[in-house]
């Protein structure tokens, strides 16, 4: 009829500002998890963990993620946070904020620590559907950065990177850079987000990815 073809046209030309992928109807705190033998959280939902490097921005990311402004403490003393930090999020998924590792002001052997709780972290959660891990635009990826990419690729979880503090760069430079890391990385440049704490520029980017990260069927058990 034509009504609801004139209803269709209409609805293409004002598409309008699109729905937030992941409104945030519940958030709690589930607790820290310090040793890979010591308490975890018991439920079956989902698991998506953030990683990377300490001052990266990933306590800053997750705040404007959740749309909350101290969900995540952002610190001063970078390399403090040495638990794993589990949320569960809208009843859907559990969120695990994984201690920043690589602090370049601590000593080589506390460098070395992150990486038995992590990767075992990683590898024994048996709900863990994907990671994202984090980049700051300006600079190249470190050796943990590294370790921890080849780790995921190996481990075989599906992975979104997050280039985090672009509004530190010019637009160009922006582009440039995210060219330049996914040809580093050996990636797509749609595998990456651009993130900004500062202006909240990729905040829905993100959370759509993340949501189509959690709609993937389990890659544990998929061939
Ligand atoms: N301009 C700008 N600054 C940012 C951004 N994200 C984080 N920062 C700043 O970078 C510093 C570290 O931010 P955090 O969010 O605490 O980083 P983190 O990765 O959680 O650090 P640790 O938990 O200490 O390992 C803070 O001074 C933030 O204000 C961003 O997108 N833009
Ligand atoms: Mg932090």
């Amino acid at each position: 009829m034509s009504d609801s073809m004139s209803d269709t046209t209409d609805s293409t030309a004002n598409a309008g500002p699109r729905p937030d992928p992941l409104v945030i109807r519940h958030l709690e705190y589930l607790g820290p998890m310090a040793t890979l033998d010591g308490w975890r959280p018991e439920t079956t939902l989902p698991e998506v963990a953030f990683v990377g490097r300490s001052n990266v921005g990933k306590s800053t990311l997750l705040n404007k993620l959740m749309k909350r402004k101290a969900f995540a403490r952002v610190s001063n003393t970078p390399g403090r946070t040495r638990e794993i930090h589990l949320f569960n999020v809208n009843h859907h998924f559990v969120l695990a904020d994984l201690p920043g590792y690589g602090y370049a002001r601590i000593s080589k052997a506390r460098k070395a620590e992150w990486r038995p709780l992590i990767e075992g972290f990683l590898r024994d959660s048996v709900n863990m559907r994907g990671v994202v891990q984090l980049l700051d635009i300006r600079h190249d990826p470190t050796d943990d950065d590294f370790t921890m990419l080849d780790f995921l690729a190996e481990l075989g979880v599906p992975t979104i990177f997050a280039v985090t503090k672009v509004d530190k760069l010019k637009r160009h430079e922006v582009a440039a850079r995210v060219k330049a890391l996914s040809n580093q990385l050996g990636l797509d440049i749609d595998q990456i987000v651009p993130f900004s704490g500062q202006t909240g520029e990729g905040r829905d980017d993100l959370a759509q990815a993340l949501m189509e990260l959690l709609a993937l069927p389990d890659w544990r058990t998929t061939p």
